[in-house]
């Protein structure tokens, strides 16, 4: 009988950053870059203000370390919104609250900071929730933190500001003693108008938890497979 090994790793994607600047949006792209324009402009206009969870899920087969991992990307979106705008709409906070005991919530792969270029208010509000994710103990020695500055078709990022804060973000995690490195902070320039920088924010995130995500092994009976496919 021949066994197949295979190896696997998963890890939690997080979108964190105010209402309006993407996450929703940019989070359906990650797990489904390939798509018409006609796809496309529909996600654009139709996704609607988030007041709940929403879970993406992706899996890819990629090679790392010369060794194939069929690699999925779990993203946990949460809505941005942390202030109550009426009695039947949720906020961040109620719906966290919720999920809070979810396993994958305790160790997050990948932490994606997202901002609106043609939004100042949106860049000052990272430090609330980069603050927000260390309260939480959501980062760790393998997570990848990535400042992504969103809707680059409306006016370009600037290159000045990426910089300063991703120092920014190494130094409060060095205040927070966190054993991550400088290079385990990427700054990425998105469009989802556009598509620009969407494939490379997938690839990333794949190749991160290919490499640092939680790993497994299966193994697949290739013979009986066989058999139960001639019996059908
Ligand atoms: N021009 C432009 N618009 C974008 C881009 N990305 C998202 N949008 C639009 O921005 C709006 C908000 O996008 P969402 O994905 O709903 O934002 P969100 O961060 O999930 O917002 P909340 O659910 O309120 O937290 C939508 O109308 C999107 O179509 C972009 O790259 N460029
Ligand atoms: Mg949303």
């Amino acid at each position: 009988m021949a066994d197949e090994i295979k190896h696997y790793a998963t890890g939690s994607v997080i979108p964190l950053g105010d209402g309006f600047t993407g996450k929703s949006v940019l989070s359906r792209l990650i797990v489904n870059p390939k798509i018409s324009d006609e796809e496309l402009n529909n996600i654009l206009l139709k996704t609607r203000k988030s007041y709940n969870i929403e879970i993406e899920f992706s899996s890819k087969e990629i090679i790392s370390n010369n060794q194939p991992i069929i690699t999925t990307l779990q993203l946990y979106v949460f809505p941005g919104q942390r202030q109550k705008i009426s009695d039947r709409s949720t906020t961040f906070d109620e719906i966290l609250n919720i999920f809070d005991c979810f396993p994958v919530l305790m160790k997050v792969s990948v932490l994606l900071l997202i901002y609106d270029v043609t939004k100042e208010h949106t860049l000052q509000s990272l430090e609330m929730w980069l603050r927000f994710a260390l309260v939480k103990d959501w980062i760790y020695k393998d997570t990848l933190i990535v400042l992504v500055s969103n809707k680059i078709d409306l006016e370009p990022a600037n290159d000045d500001i990426i910089n300063h804060v991703k120092d920014t973000i190494y130094s409060y995690i060095k205040d927070h003693e966190l054993p991550v490195e400088k290079d385990q902070i990427k700054a990425i320039k998105t469009s989802c108008v556009k598509m620009d920088g969407i494939e490379e924010l997938r690839r990333m995130s794949l190749a991160w938890i290919a490499e640092r995500g939680i790993r497994g092994v299966g193994i697949r009976d290739i013979e009986r497979l066989g058999e139960n496919e001639e019996e059908e």
